[in-house]
């Protein structure tokens, strides 16, 4: 036997030994797989489509006829390319809304697609939308609206049966879903079968929400379920896409669907008790349907662009609506502002700086790579920077490759071990100065911050409270955007 050899594996296994900290303990409610799978998503569309879109209304009153749905070119792949040009990851589609019209031909009610002239009755939009989102890449979601004010038993608990059995429709024949929608909006006056009254319903006992919500468990297990109070994504609190700063993705639940504090829901709730990220609804028209007098009313790339800021960059998603026209498209005037949305984007985040520089910090855990700070710099959301338990105010820092005029920061802390950061700041050198450019508190799925542009040869994040050792996934630095 050479006896170098034991020696050479021994001072191996010493110096492995040596590198292989264990990853930090988790902290706090942690995400579970469906949840961490939609982190990714970030940005999805609505389509909010119906009788209303001929009406010219927003919320139908159940009496519409169904040979008022009739749109006069309906295009599935112009509306889901419109999205998919935008960067949207999936879409949510009205089935039905209040006025409880139902876009696919459901088994059990006349009020639907099938008795309206589109299509000689033989028309599914729900089955044309995912059929194209499948097409084209994109998740598919759907919305229900609990509350029907066609139907005649709302308020009833044959109601609730016949809503289930939609939903089960919805979840068995249109192929995976990604998310369900569960509106808050409920009870008042209404068509109700030709009764013309107003209907209340208990919203803590009547639609019974554990059972239903069972039922997207049952039949698309990955779905996200979505409503004010989650489970698994919450309503961010407003419909103008506006997440609170900060926005933390843990929160206590409190209240039920349609009766919640919207102000807590815009935060969230640091050391809540449970991981539910928030969701930020808006409309890129004043209203969520289509009407032709809003034409000009269509927001505009930069107004776009500050709501992708004010909830995909502080940790929330972005669900924004596309209201399809009496065609059955998207309006030119919106497929032009979404295109000047993305360009306006792309010109922000094309170039990570950091990517090329060199990263180190004062301090990491272990004395391997794993943990170390170019972890943070790799470009890869599996690995993370570090350091060791009780060191909950570390600094990183990356010397960019030439100096640049720097103007946004985008950072991620690794969901899996929950979320850690309660404030940092980032600071830019220049001439051998260190200058703070920006301070927030939370950090979570995605953190995008913005200030003036500042000639900088690097850039530092300096952790500022943390109950415990950070986990950070993404440091990642973009110059002043040009043109
Ligand atoms: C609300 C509804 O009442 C609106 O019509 C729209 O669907 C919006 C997204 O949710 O609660």
């Amino acid at each position: 036997m050479n006896p170098v050899t034991p020696t050479c594996a021994a001072l191996l296994m010493a110096a492995m030994a040596a590198d292989a900290a264990d990853a930090p303990a988790p902290y706090g409610p942690l995400p579970s797989r469906r949840q961490l799978a939609w982190h990714q998503l970030e940005f999805y569309g609505f389509l909010h489509f119906t009788v209303n879109t001929f009406t010219d209304k927003e919320w139908g009153f159940g009496d519409e006829p169904e040979s008022v749905f009739s749109p006069t070119d309906f295009d599935a792949d112009q509306i889901v390319g419109a999205a998919k040009e935008a960067g949207m990851a999936g879409l949510i589609l009205t089935a039905k809304h209040h006025d409880g019209f139902c876009l696919w031909p459901s088994r059990y009610t006349n009020h639907s697609v099938k008795h309206s002239p589109w299509k000689g009755g033989r028309g599914d939009v729900v089955g044309e939308i995912s059929d194209a989102c499948r097409r084209h890449g994109l998740r598919f979601g759907v919305y229900l609206s609990p509350w029907d004010r066609n139907h005649a038993a709302y308020g009833r608990e044959q109601y609730v049966e016949y809503y289930r059995k939609q939903l089960r429709e919805l979840l068995t024949e249109y192929g995976p879903i990604f998310e369900v929608w569960f509106d808050g909006a409920n009870g008042g006056d209404g068509y109700y079968g030709g009764a013309r009254e107003t209907r209340h319903v208990d919203k803590l006992t009547y639609y019974d929400w554990p059972t239903t919500w069972g039922i997207v468990r049952e039949l698309q297990p990955d779905a996200m379920i979505f409503s004010d109070v989650g489970p698994d994504v919450r309503w961010v609190g407003n419909e103008s896409g506006i997440a609170g700063e900060p926005c933390w993705a843990t929160i206590t639940p409190e209240g039920t669907v349609g009766d919640i504090d919207p102000a807590r829901n815009t935060t969230g709730v640091r050391d809540g008790t449970h991981w539910l990220p928030a969701e930020a609804d808006v409309s890129i028209r004043p209203g969520w349907f289509y009407h032709a007098s809003e034409d000009e009313r269509v927001k505009s790339p930069q107004q776009l662009l500050e709501l992708y800021f004010a909830s995909v960059g502080r940790g929330a998603s972005l669900l924004l609506n596309l209201p399809p026209d009496r065609r059955g498209r998207i309006h030119e005037n919106d497929v032009e502002a979404l295109r000047g949305f993305r360009r306006l984007l792309g010109a922000i985040l094309s170039v990570d700086l950091a990517r090329h520089g060199v990263a180190s910090a004062t301090h990491q855990r272990g004395h391997g790579d794993r943990f170390s700070p170019s972890r943070a710099i790799d470009g890869d959301p599996e690995t993370y920077w570090s350091t060791d338990d009780g060191v909950t105010t570390p600094e990183l820092t990356v010397e960019l490759k030439q100096p640049a005029r720097i103007a946004t920061v985008r950072l991620r802390e690794y969901l899996p071990l929950g979320q850690r950061v309660d404030g940092f700041a980032i600071d830019a050198r220049a001439a051998g100065e260190w200058h703070e450019v920006a301070a927030a508190q939370a950090i979570g799925p995605h953190r995008l911050v913005r200030f003036e542009p500042v000639e900088a040869d690097a850039v530092r994040l300096r952790i500022t409270a943390a109950p415990v050792c950070p986990a950070i996934a993404e440091f990642a630095v973009f110059p002043e955007a040009r043109g």
